[in-house]
Formats: structure tokens, C-alpha cells, sequence
């Protein structure tokens, strides 16, 4: 499956999608991260040809966010899941944008491999924790799964994937 990380510009490096960058490449999926703010981002999207688009975003940035991704989701028709710390605070972010397909509350680590399984139809979008989809017009939360206990555990290489020009 291909996957495509939006990143903003800026100082930080986005060390929460570089880790679900790693996790992503170790099942086998195809991975890439563009910047938001770059120029011919429909352009670059369409030639990557993602399956999913995924972003995260602490409250605040989360305007820009949805404003810049929304115009990409309606012209471009692929599936968007938002992660971070906005939706894990405020998960009605589903609600006010009917456009958003899915969001991630709390740690992705383990749940965003799943979600990606699901998209895939190897399970089912209601066994992946964390996840909030839409079910027949309907928007379900499934429960909060337990914090990762050895940080070690999980791989870090967020040199590991392409860093667009900018963001550091
Ligand atoms: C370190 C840190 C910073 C550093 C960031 C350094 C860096 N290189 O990234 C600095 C000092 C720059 C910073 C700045 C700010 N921070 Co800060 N920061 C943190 C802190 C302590 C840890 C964040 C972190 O790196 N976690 C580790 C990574 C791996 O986790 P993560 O990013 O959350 O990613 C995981 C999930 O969120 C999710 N996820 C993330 N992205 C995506 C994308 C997808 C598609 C999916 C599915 C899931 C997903 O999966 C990841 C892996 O499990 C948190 C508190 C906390 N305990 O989380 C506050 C926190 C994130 N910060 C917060 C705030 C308010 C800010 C500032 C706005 C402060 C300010 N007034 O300027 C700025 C905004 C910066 C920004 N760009 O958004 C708040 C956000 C609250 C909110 N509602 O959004 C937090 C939660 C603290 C708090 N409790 O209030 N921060």
C-alpha cells in the first residue's frame, strides 16, 4: 500500500510520523512525505498516486491543516486520516469536517499498522484501536488502546524516510 504523509514547514522535526513512516516501511508498504506548503503539491500527490493520506497536528496548527488537506481530499478522492494531538483531544474534528474519512486518538504505533491492514481488508476497520471511521453515516469510536510500555521497542528513523526541502 502506498502511503503519504503530509508535513508542515517547520523548525521540528515530526517525530510521531516519522515513527509511523519506520513502522509503515517494516510492513512492507511504500512510504513518502511531502510538505504541505511545497509548490505543486496536487501535482506530486498524483504522481506518487497514494492509497492514503495521513497528517497529524497539535491544536492550533489543525486549521491549516484541514484547510490546505480538504481541497486535496475533494479533488483527489483519496481516504485522509488525521492523527496527532488535535484529535486525540478533540475528536470531534470528525464531526465539523464530514470530508475527514478517519482520525487517530492517541498512539499510532500499533494502531496505524492495523489501519492500514483494514484498508487493505485483511481485518476490520471496528478491531483497530484508536480509530474513528464513519459506518453508514455514522461516526464510531472504537476504544483507546493501552500506552506502548518500552519506547525502545519502537524503531526510530525518521532519517529513514524523504524529508521534503524545508522542513529541516
Ligand atoms: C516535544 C514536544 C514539543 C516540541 C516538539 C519537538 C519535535 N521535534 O517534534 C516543541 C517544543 C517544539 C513543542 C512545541 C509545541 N507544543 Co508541544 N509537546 C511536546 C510533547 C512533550 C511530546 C511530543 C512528542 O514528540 N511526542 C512523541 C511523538 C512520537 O508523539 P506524537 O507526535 O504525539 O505522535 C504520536 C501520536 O500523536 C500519533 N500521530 C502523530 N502524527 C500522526 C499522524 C497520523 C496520520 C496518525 C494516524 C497518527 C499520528 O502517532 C504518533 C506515534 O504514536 C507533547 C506532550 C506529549 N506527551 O505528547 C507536547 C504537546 C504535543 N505540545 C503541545 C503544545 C500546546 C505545543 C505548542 C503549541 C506550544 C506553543 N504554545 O508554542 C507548540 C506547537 C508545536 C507544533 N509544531 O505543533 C500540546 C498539544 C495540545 C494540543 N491540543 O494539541 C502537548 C500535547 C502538550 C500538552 N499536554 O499540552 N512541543
Amino acid at each position: 500500500m502506498k502511503v503519504l504523509f503530509l508535513v508542515h514547514d517547520c523548525l521540528t522535526v515530526p517525530l510521531g510520523v516519522s515513527y509511523l513512516a519506520a513502522l509503515s516501511r517494516d510492513k512492507g508498504h511504500c512510504v513518502k512525505a511531502l510538505s504541505l506548503t511545497g509548490g505543486s503539491i496536487e501535482q506530486e500527490i498524483g504522481e506518487f498516486d497514494p492509497d492514503v493520506i495521513g497528517f497529524g497536528s497539535t491544536t492550533g496548527f489543525h486549521r491549516q491543516y484541514l484547510k490546505l488537506v480538504k481541497p486535496i481530499r475533494e479533488t483527489l478522492g483519496i481516504p485522509v486520516i488525521m492523527g496527532g494531538a488535535h484529535p486525540t483531544f478533540f475528536p470531534e474534528v470528525m464531526d465539523e469536517n464530514p470530508w475527514l474519512d478517519f482520525a487517530m486518538r492517541g498512539e499510532a504505533d500499533h494502531s496505524f499498522p492495523l489501519f492500514l491492514d483494514a484498508l487493505e481488508g485483511k481485518m476490520l476497520l471496528e478491531d483497530v484501536g484508536n480509530l474513528i471511521y464513519r459506518k453508514s453515516g455514522e461516526i464510531v469510536h472504537n476504544p483507546i488502546l493501552p500506552l506502548v510500555k518500552d519506547l525502545d521497542s519502537i524503531p526510530v528513523r525518521f532519517l529513514g524516510y524523504q524529508i521534503p526541502d524545508g522542513v529541516i
